[in-house]
């Protein structure tokens, strides 16, 4: 590009090079003056993909009837500084006619939208590595006029609020406009929530739990309902008519997102708050009521024949979402090493455990800047009267957890493994020679071979009484 007598030399694509390749050597010519440009070929790794993020979840337009030109503008960028470009995905053949969007991000109507309300998604998609991201877009044209007779509301309302907290007039009534008129409301998602009210100002809601089951599912948390405003000139009779609009509804689709198209009423807006998740609640970890957790681990002389391939697999779940459950695990154990993604606990090569001894293990949220959960664990230390060789005919690894609560079941007690090894018969000799308490197994192909030890009570059972 020649601008202002700078010339600017910009990459418009990627591409690989081979791999003997060290310069590059362009000509640059303007008129008869001319200058070499020499790039250098360094190595590089594939490119990683980055994360395309628009700067909201989702947009709400209003227009007013017959406003064309720029309705509005969105923005997102890639992680890695990349240039984004912005396209379009929309099943309404109305608006494909008339809506496009310009590579700075902005929507444009090139002619006049008819009154409803829309939804469509916007796609940004990165320059170089082609990576996407998608938001979604309210779009509702309403009413310019609004006289006595025409009273106009917005078709579509979306606001978003933090939870556990109340909130007024998440929609007004307009005291002049409106005067004398209210709202009913009607449930639409859930059907039951009794969280939004209306009262004669407008929609107000008490605070919300969005860890309640009835929302918590849902990957954006959102409540919706309908209002419908009724005017005294025209209603005097049904004044308190609330419990007419409430009733079963079959929502029918549970993956529904917030905007089917809906059919415009002047008198009914349809409110849907998007319940914003606030860190409220702590991680809490799997088998927490059981505490302090009885952990069987072999005595000194026993590891490195057995060498167990953790302590425990420990798991914790936060009712959050997003940060707010994104967990790390952690231990101030000098015996411990924790790892911090998975919660595998294991024990450290020069720590020695003591029976009896407690440990505690911990998950924070927040990535480890939050809330934390606490798990506490007893040490039972195993002998060789205490562990048995269980073989398991044509079983794999990932049969290892249904095959021990059978067991435990059935001998009423938990039975839990050190290690397990998948070993293909040939070998089977070889292991059987120094294995006790083995059940023998003849067959051809591979079996499961599983190091457990009984707790009852949180004591270590006999191998005598695990054998039987
Ligand atoms: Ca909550
Ligand atoms: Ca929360
Ligand atoms: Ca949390």
């Amino acid at each position: 590009m020649y601008y202002n007598g700078v010339v600017t030399i910009v990459t418009v694509g990627s591409l690989t090079l081979p791999a003997d390749l060290s310069h590059v050597v362009l000509e640059l010519r303007a008129s008869n003056a001319a200058a070499v440009l020499i790039l250098e070929v360094t190595g590089s790794d594939p490119p990683i993909e980055p994360n395309v993020i628009f700067n909201s979840e989702s947009y709400v337009i209003e227009v007013e009837e017959g406003q064309t030109g720029t309705v509005g503008q969105v923005e997102a960028i890639a992680d890695n500084g990349e240039s984004v470009t912005y396209s379009l995905r929309l099943d309404n053949e109305h608006l494909q006619s008339r809506l496009s969007i310009t590579n700075d991000g902005e929507l444009r109507l090139s002619a006049s939208a008819d009154i409803g309300s829309y939804n469509f998604q916007v796609i940004a998609t990165t320059v170089f590595t082609g990576t996407n991201g998608a938001t979604t877009v309210y779009l509702s044209v309403y009413e310019t006029t609004l006289c006595e007779n025409n009273v106009g509301i917005p078709p579509l309302v979306v606001i978003d609020r933090d939870e556990e907290e109340p909130h007024h007039d998440l929609v007004t009534i307009n005291p002049v406009l409106h005067a004398g008129c209210h709202y009913n409301l009607k449930n639409i998602w859930p059907i039951d929530q009794q969280w939004l009210y209306v009262d004669e100002t407008g929609l107000h809601t008490y605070a919300i739990d969005r860890e309640h089951p009835s929302i918590a599912f849902m990957a954006l948390s959102q409540i919706k309902v309908e209002l419908k405003l009724h005017c005294n000139t025209e209603t005097r009779t049904k004044r308190s008519a609330r419990q007419d609009w409430l009733g079963s509804y079959d929502y029918g689709d549970n993956t529904w997102l917030l905007g089917n198209t809906i059919e415009y009423d002047r008198k009914t807006t349809i409110v849907n708050l998007i319940v914003n998740d606030i860190n409220d609640n702590a991680p809490i970890f799997v088998g927490k009521e059981n505490e302090p957790i009885a952990i069987g681990y072999p005595v000194p002389d026993l590891i490195s024949s057995i060498s167990p391939r953790s302590l425990i697999e420990l798991k914790a779940t936060d009712a959050d979402i997003g940060e707010n459950a994104a967990l790390m695990y952690w231990s101030t154990e000098s015996q411990l090493a924790v790892s911090s993604s998975t919660g595998f606990v294991h024990v450290r090569n020069d720590a020695q455990l003591i029976q009896d001894m407690q440990l505690v293990v911990s998950a924070t949220d927040l990535n480890g800047q939050g809330l934390t959960g606490t798990i506490s664990l007893i040490i039972k230390l195993l002998d060789i009267n205490n562990i048995a060789v269980l073989t398991v005919e044509n079983a794999f690894l990932e049969d290892e957890s249904i095959i021990l609560s059978n067991l435990s079941s059935a001998v009423g007690y938990d039975v839990k493994a050190l290690k397990s090894v998948v070993v293909s018969n040939s070998e089977e000799q070889a292991i059987n020679t120094y294995n006790r308490g083995k059940r023998d197994v003849n067959s051809n192909g591979h079996s499961l071979q599983i190091h457990v030890y009984g707790l009852l009570q949180r004591e270590p059972v006999l191998v005598e009484k695990l054998s039987e």
